[in-house]
């Protein structure tokens, strides 16, 4: 959606002052993040990519930065000290020494490294892919378990809490602000339905004593850069790393990879989860996160794969009903049609939930 041609003087002037940038330098839309834009920067041949926080979303992008910085720099001393064995995202710093620039009209701005000879992908098409995927996730989060849980901020609060999530879908709903809600309303009754059932069953998991740690809380496929051989090198996109349960990184990668067809797909018949995806993803998550899980996080990754699924169904349902203010959207239904995929990806993980949840390896095996 960005283009070169996008990229105003202004910016352009604003950017190459910042990090020291030639009059020569490329810049062209990388990935597909419905929330911040993302440029592939070329100068002198080096490829860094550069991207433009959305602030609307990241209210405090300082403290996205400073979480950042902190991520980075640990999961660095991990891999340097044979803990990790991946790739590390690598923040340059502007000249002034900064993780970020800030432009005159206000804009954020941080650079990574690229990392070479790795792409995306969008849907799995390998059970393969959901091991390495559940292994490099899994590892990323047993990496942050020896990071202080009071460096990393909570830069979106009640993220994926179900029960925030559901109580802003009601008023959205209520208040109807872009006249959406008749459109939409099989799909707000299915959502109400599956809530009644996900809430209860979320209150016994806190009530149990859900462990806490700092999660990634993005875990969608196409957060994670693979080698040309399909083997997982690097997590990216660490912009909502802060303090979660391990069942909302699980249930992202299940949510993204379970499924043959992408999240906003209007082939209903086609989504359904593939259970050799599910084991080959357990498989690699609980080989990842070695002992870092708890029978009671163990016990519940089917329910995770539900639960993650509805509450991003919700959230695309909302933005809808709320007229596209939060997610990128390529068309005016694009968000229903999104919230009417993940509703019927979760009816029949719903439906599935005993067999999946079978086929959790044991740690020890
Ligand atoms: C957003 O930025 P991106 O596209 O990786 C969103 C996720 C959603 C996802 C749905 C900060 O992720 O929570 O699951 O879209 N990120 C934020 O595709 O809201
Ligand atoms: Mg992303």
């Amino acid at each position: 959606m960005s283009t070169v041609d996008e990229l105003d003087p202004a910016t352009r002037g604003g950017l190459a002052e910042a990090w020291g940038l030639s009059p020569h330098t490329g810049f062209a839309p990388l990935g597909n993040g419905l929330i911040n834009r993302t440029l592939l920067v070329t100068d002198d041949g080096r490829r860094r990519v550069l991207q433009c926080l959305n602030v609307n979303v990241f209210r405090d992008p300082a403290l996205v930065m400073r979480n950042c910085r902190a991520v980075t720099a640990h999961l660095g001393r991990e891999r340097a000290a044979g803990r990790y064995d991946y790739s590390v995202l690598e923040l340059v710093p502007t000249l002034a020494g900064e993780p970020a620039a800030v432009l005159a009209d206000g804009s954020w701005w941080r650079m990574y490294d690229h990392v070479p000879d790795t792409a995306t992908h969008e849907t799995a098409d390998a059970p393969s892919l959901a091991f390495e995927a559940g292994r490099g996730f899994g590892a990323f989060a047993a990496a942050l378990a020896g990071l202080d849980r009071g460096i990393v901020g909570e830069v979106i609060p009640h993220f994926h809490d179900p029960a925030k999530r559901f109580a802003t879908f009601r008023e959205v709903l209520a208040a109807d602000r872009a006249g959406r809600a008749d459109d939409a309303i099989a799909t707000c009754d299915t959502a109400a339905q599956a809530f009644e059932d996900l809430l209860a069953h979320w209150r016994t998991l806190l009530d149990a004593g859900l462990p806490w740690r700092i999660t990634h809380n993005d875990c969608k496929l196409n957060n994670l850069l693979f080698d040309d051989a399909d083997r997982a090198m690097c997590v990216i996109d660490l912009d909502t790393v802060m303090p979660g349960s391990a069942l909302f990184d699980f249930g992202d990668m299940c949510r993204t990879l379970l499924s043959p067809v992408p999240e906003d797909s209007t082939d209903l018949e086609r989504v359904k989860p593939r259970p050799d995806y599910f084991a080959a993803l357990a498989r690699g998550y609980v080989e990842g996160t070695g002992s870092m899980l708890t029978q009671l996080e163990r016990d519940n990754l089917a329910f995770a794969a539900r639960m993650i699924t509805g509450v991003i169904g919700l959230r695309f349902l909302t933005d809808y009903l709320d007229g596209d203010r939060y997610f990128r959207v390529g068309h005016p239904a694009h968000n229903l049609e999104r919230a009417r995929n993940q509703f019927a990806l979760y009816a029949a993980l719903t439906a599935q939930a005993d067999a999946l949840q079978a086929l959790v390896p044991d740690p020890a095996g």
